[in-house]
């Protein structure tokens, strides 16, 4: 049921408020909000929501979330706090609207292909905004797909994908993507265990054969573009290695990866063991995995990593050799790990432990030093000291997954199974920021349903922004009408500006494209994308002037052996030139430049029968190939309503046949 607020005093005061805000005259504005409230049934805690989120026409957003966009394959913008959505950025699937895998992108969906195959949806589940110093500098995103183990670049300049990397090693990705605090690698650790390379091996070989990883992408900033031949893994036994963080400040040169079958279960029925749910579960502890990545670094520099499916790899006895890898204990099966502002404690969430538990760096950089050691795992790597490395256990609640930080020593948990939000006290440095005593609860705001990730304004940076915390809920339930059976996943806004135990939920927001998991929140002045291209035949793909990019007067179309060159313009509202005629079987080449220099003048570019359409944005190039091989009559037409003679800007492709 819907809670409804105090109907009294509280309630007149917030109609005062936002009439006096409004300097709608007190009177007549006063009645009128009220009208309005008590026809809609809104409360004095609506009204007050209505009012932190309500966005008039032309307002501008403070915050920018980007959000995994599930099994859209995509990424969704959000503004904060309208909660409006902005855009979404064709990554991992074919988008018509963008052109993407209809004419533009084909190139770049291609270089995710599979062993050759074309895999034309994404399973998105981490963004991660380029880092300067472990804050976030807003210049790149990246997001991996868990499906198929890919990565994704894309440019915050004009938010387009640039690059899709597949992993070589692994089939399903969900550690990733992190990036080191000067975005030097994205981190995109594996998920479910394979073969290295995913050949085929019998499951009853899982030990011997089967392998975790992660891999370290070399990102070229300059570029743009992650660096494959300066990029490499680490093999990892076959633990599930699950979410992952990076180190930064005093703890910067590591990254963590938890984990969630150490029992190394292969699953049951017919095998007589138990199915995977309970024996993935029986072990009373997992382990983190705690990456020292500078040598990891140097040891591949030095040589000393060995190449598997033309990948080069660090061996487990490496890692051990060379002081790479280091375990410790943590509660079973647990979900997120977490790196508070400071680098200083490293939080891992329980899922199916009541309790978060926080490691402190200092002390894993001393039992590393001592070799406090419980013992090794069964490939030989050193398992540091529980005791020696925990610093605090805080009990929360049922269902801990995902944490993130405020900038006065409070940190935030999702809690899954209690449909909650916590927020509770760090201790050491932090203390003194909050009111409360140290590693304790603070409280809790029930979110409608089932949160899997949050997401605080700038909330896993150096310097977290506190103000706003999104839960991203995978059920709705009764939160909105029903779209038939397949409901929306829910977005809350909830408002952690003030101390202590108010943080209302202020804002649902519906997503009914695809389950997102996590989401990153930037201010959104940190962000400088272009609103047009910097010059006229602009390609995107390079970020750089195509010298063959068609220009105005110079359209023409040239024809050798087969081969049929276009260099055509589009303006407002005609095309040039409206008639090519080609014969079947030619191979064709457009090339067209959108000369607008106008924001929003946007056109499009669809040929029909042949699956192209283009979105050309204002000094754009494209370039478009194929085989003219059914002949026929085709009408061309700009598929952006531009202008009022939009329907005027068309041309004929006339296919000559054989
Ligand atoms: Cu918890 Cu993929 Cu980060 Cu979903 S993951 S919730
Ligand atoms: Cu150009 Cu419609």
């Amino acid at each position: 049921m819907r809670q409804q607020g105090s109907q009294g005093t509280g309630w007149k005061l917030a109609v005062g408020l936002i009439v006096a805000l409004s300097g709608v005259a007190a009177g007549q504005g006063m009645k009128d909000v009220e009208a309005v409230a008590k026809e809609r049934g809104l409360s004095a805690a609506d009204l007050l929501a209505a009012a932190k989120t309500y966005t008039p026409s032309g307002m501008k957003d403070e915050y920018v979330i980007f959000s995994s966009g599930g099994h859209s394959g995509q990424v969704f913008v959000i503004g904060v706090p309208s909660m409006r959505l902005l855009r979404t950025i064709a990554v991992f699937t074919p988008e018509p609207w963008q052109g993407w895998g209809y004419g533009v992108g084909n190139d770049i969906l291609a270089e995710g292909n599979v062993n050759g195959k074309p895999n034309l949806w994404g399973d998105t589940h981490h963004p991660a905004i380029s880092e300067t110093k472990g804050d976030y500098d807003g210049e790149f995103l990246f997001i991996n797909d868990k499906i198929n183990a890919r990565i994704a670049v894309i440019d915050l300049r004009d938010f387009e994908t640039k690059q899709i990397v597949k992993n070589p090693l692994t089939v399903s990705d969900h550690g990733g993507a992190f990036v080191t605090p000067d975005t030097e690698y994205v981190i995109e650790g594996a998920q479910y265990a394979v073969p290295l390379g995913f050949d085929y091996a019998p499951i009853s070989e899982y030990k011997d054969k089967y392998r975790g990883s992660v891999t370290m992408w070399k990102f070229d900033r300059k570029a743009g573009r992650i660096d494959k031949s300066q990029s490499f893994a680490l093999e990892l036994p076959p633990y599930w290695q699950d979410l992952a963080d990076s180190g930064k400040l005093a703890s910067e040169g590591f990254f963590f990866l938890n984990s969630l079958n150490t029992e190394m279960a292969t699953g049951g029925i017919e095998s007589k063991q138990p199915p995977f749910e309970a024996g993935v579960s029986r072990n009373a502890t997992d382990y983190l995995h705690i990456v020292n990545w500078h040598k990891a670094e140097q040891a591949f520099k030095d040589g000393k990593a060995e190449m598997i499916k033309g990948f080069p790899v660090l061996r487990i006895q490496t890692l051990i050799d060379e002081g790479i890898l280091f375990l410790t204990p943590e509660p079973r099966s647990p979900h997120g790990v977490d790196v508070a502002p400071k680098g200083d404690f490293i939080v891992v969430a329980g899922k199916l432990d009541p309790h978060v538990s926080v490691y402190s760096i200092d002390k894993i950089k001393k039992a590393i030093a001592d070799k406090k050691y419980s013992g090794s795992d069964d490939y030989g790597i050193p398992v540091l000291d529980f005791d020696a490395v925990i610093e605090a256990q805080v009990e929360l609640g049922l269902g801990p997954l995902h944490t993130q930080f405020g900038p006065d020593g409070y940190a935030y948990t999702s809690l899954f199974l209690d449909s909650a939000v916590a927020r509770w006290t760090l201790g050491g440095s932090y203390g003194a920021g909050t009111p409360e005593p140290d590693w304790t609860l603070v409280s809790k705001t029930s979110v409608h349903y089932n949160v899997g990730h949050i997401g605080a304004a700038e909330g896993d940076t150096v310097s977290p922004d506190g103000k706003y915390l999104v839960a991203f809920n995978k059920w709705s339930v009764d939160r909105f009408l029903h779209p038939g059976p397949l409901l929306a996943q829910n977005f809350q806004l909830i408002d952690i500006s003030a101390q202590g135990t108010t943080m209302p939920v202020i804002y649902d927001m519906p997503i009914g494209i695809g389950e997102p998991h996590y989401a990153q929140i930037i201010k959104a002045d940190k962000l400088k994308p272009w609103s047009v291209y910097p010059e006229v035949g602009w390609d995107p793909h390079k970020q750089a002037i195509d010298p063959m990019a068609p220009k105005p007067k110079q359209e023409r179309i040239e024809r050798k052996d087969g081969l049929v060159e276009i260099y055509g313009t589009a303006v407002r509202s005609h095309f040039t030139p409206e008639h090519v005629t080609v014969k079947q079987g030619d191979r064709v080449v457009w090339r067209i430049t959108n000369v607008e220099r106008a924001v929003d003048a946007i056109h499009g570019f669809a040929i029909p029968a042949y699956n192209i359409n283009l979105s050309l944005e204002p000094g754009e190039t494209a370039k478009i190939e194929f085989v003219a091989d059914v002949p026929g009559t085709f009408p061309f037409y700009c598929s952006e309503f531009c202008s009022a003679l939009h329907l005027e800007m068309m041309g004929y492709l006339m296919v000559e046949p054989n």
